[in-house]
């Protein structure tokens, strides 16, 4: 807005008592609307200006209109393109791309004819010149000065080359605070103001409550945060309990032993496993439970035979980074067996950091998060986890499972499970799943009619196709886009 506007339109009221702000364009040469921006600022400073809002319906040019009215009408053309031997009305109608409407008015107008008294017919002129009175009206308008006929006006609206605009403005007179000029509005009320009373003679800008105040400086949840609060939220919606986790250095005897996991295992080896240096091992164990353990990897018992190995407490007491929470479901359950009172039903979730010295690629670190569900109840069976899968999957907003016999050193039966995920149109793996071993669960202590079914999955992959992140470093790691934690949506998985 021009800054002289305002003082323009006050001076501009003190020779005329009223003015439509649209006459104003020409006598300003301003647009429209910058005049109703400098009303606007007047307007803020007080009644010193009465602003009536009118309208006014005026003609204006459409598209094909100013195009006419720099070129000519349709028919004109359709009559320049008429050579003076005649042209046959098909090559006419290629001559412009308003031939048809142009032939068929040029024709009404009397200024070509078809001649049939040849063969082929040809369309020949029928005078030697034109007016054309359309493109004449139309740059009148165009103008602003045409005083058409209503039938032309009519006319013209219908072949789309006028249109009827309203336009809304406001008739403009002096208000009860009318001055000449503006007083200069205060944004701040100071204690010099107050203390001196020279508040009473200025004036304040009037607060806008619709303002949007600055965004404050905050911190952003990072999806895989709010993707571990909807899974938290569904597990304790189904009754689960959440598990400490906060030890990520375990024993080889948790980790493994305890899980029926054989010393020999390649998963226990530096190649998969991360073992620490410092403290090297650990020492407490409950002995007796240490007992039964090592009694069962080496000479079995409850029924299995073992693996029939020399089992060495030194390959227990080994000190590494867990590989898996089922470690901590291991000791979960083990208190559960030995607590006061003896065993109870209970359901435990667990959802951390787990870590395996894997080789790293697109979608695998050398750790992710482990979310885990485990149930311990007398008589469960196969079902019950097929059941409880179901319902924690539908939860995530998937219906359609599939369940793939795999293998688990510390479970039996295992299964893989398999979804189709709507979002992916596709059938994906989605976790891991089984019922304890007794080999696991007798030498803890729990009865022997006590099942426990357990399943596990990933909380990245979820986030990853929730979130679209097709490489894990765009997800964790030093190369985050922070911008992206700050601009993620809100989780909700079931959508
Ligand atoms: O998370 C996995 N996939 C997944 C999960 C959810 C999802 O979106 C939800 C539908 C909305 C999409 C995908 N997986 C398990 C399957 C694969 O991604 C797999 O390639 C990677 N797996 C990890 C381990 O890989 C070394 C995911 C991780 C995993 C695998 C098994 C368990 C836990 C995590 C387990 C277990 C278990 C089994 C029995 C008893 C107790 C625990």
């Amino acid at each position: 807005m021009h800054p002289d506007l305002t003082e323009r339109i006050l001076q501009h009221l003190n020779v005329s008592d009223k003015v439509d702000t649209l006459d104003l364009v020409p006598i300003f040469g301003e647009d429209h609307q910058k005049i109703i921006g400098a009303l606007k600022s007047i307007q803020a400073h007080g009644e010193l200006v009465l602003a009536e809002p009118t309208s006014r319906k005026s003609l204006e040019l459409t598209g094909e209109g100013i195009e006419v009215a720099a070129n000519g009408s349709h028919e004109a053309a359709v009559y320049n393109a008429v050579p003076s031997e005649g042209i046959a009305q098909a090559e006419l109608m290629k001559s412009s791309p308003n031939a048809k409407v142009g032939f068929s008015k040029a024709m009404s107008q009397g200024w070509i004819f078809v001649d049939k008294s040849v063969t082929p017919p040809l369309v020949k002129k029928k005078v030697d010149k034109i007016e054309d009175l359309v493109m004449q009206n139309l740059k009148a308008v165009a103008n602003g000065n045409s005083d058409l006929a209503a039938n032309v006006v009519s006319e013209y609206k219908k072949r789309k080359l006028l249109q009827e605009v309203t336009t809304k403005s406001f008739i403009l007179s002096k208000g009860p605070e009318y001055s000449l000029t503006l007083t200069k509005l205060e944004t701040d009320l100071t204690v010099e103001m107050l203390a001196s009373g020279l508040w009473k003679d200025l004036k304040f800008k009037a607060y806008n409550f619709d303002a949007l105040g600055a965004p404050p400086t905050r911190g952003h949840l990072h999806p895989l945060l709010k993707v571990r609060t909807e899974f938290r939220q569904i597990f304790l919606e189904m009754g689960f309990s959440e598990m400490p986790t906060n030890n990520y250095v375990e024993s080889s005897f948790w980790n493994f032993d305890a899980l029926f996991q054989p010393q020999q295992h390649p998963a226990r080896d530096a190649h998969d496993t991360f073992f620490i240096n410092y403290p090297s091992k650990s020492y407490k164990f409950p002995q007796d439970y240490l007992q039964r353990v090592k009694k069962v990897h080496s000479e079995g018992g409850y029924g299995s035979q073992g693996y029939g190995y020399d089992w060495k407490l030194e390959e227990a007491q080994k000190n590494l980074l867990r590989t898996h929470t089922t470690a901590v479901s291991a000791r979960m359950l083990y208190k559960l067996a030995n607590q006061p009172g003896g065993f109870k039903p209970a359901k435990y979730f667990s959802i951390d950091r787990v870590f395996r010295n894997e080789t790293l690629d697109a979608t695998h670190l050398a750790e992710f998060q482990q979310v885990e569900g485990v149930i311990a109840d007398v008589g469960l069976t196969l079902g019950d986890l097929i059941g409880t899968l179901y319902e924690f999957f539908r939860k995530l907003g998937i219906t359609k499972l599939e369940f793939k016999p795999a293998y688990n050193p510390y479970t039996e039966p295992s299964m893989e499970i398999f979804c189709f995920h709507p979002g992916l149109d596709k059938w994906i793996e989605v976790g891991n799943s089984g019922i304890f071993r007794p080999e696991m669960l007798l030498p803890m202590g729990l009865p022997p009619n006590v099942n426990v079914i357990a399943w596990g999955l990933s909380l990245e992959r979820p986030t990853m196709i929730k979130y679209g992140i097709n490489n894990i470093r765009d997800l964790v790691g030093p190369k985050v886009d922070l911008k992206m934690v700050e601009e993620g949506p809100i989780c909700r998985l079931e959508r």
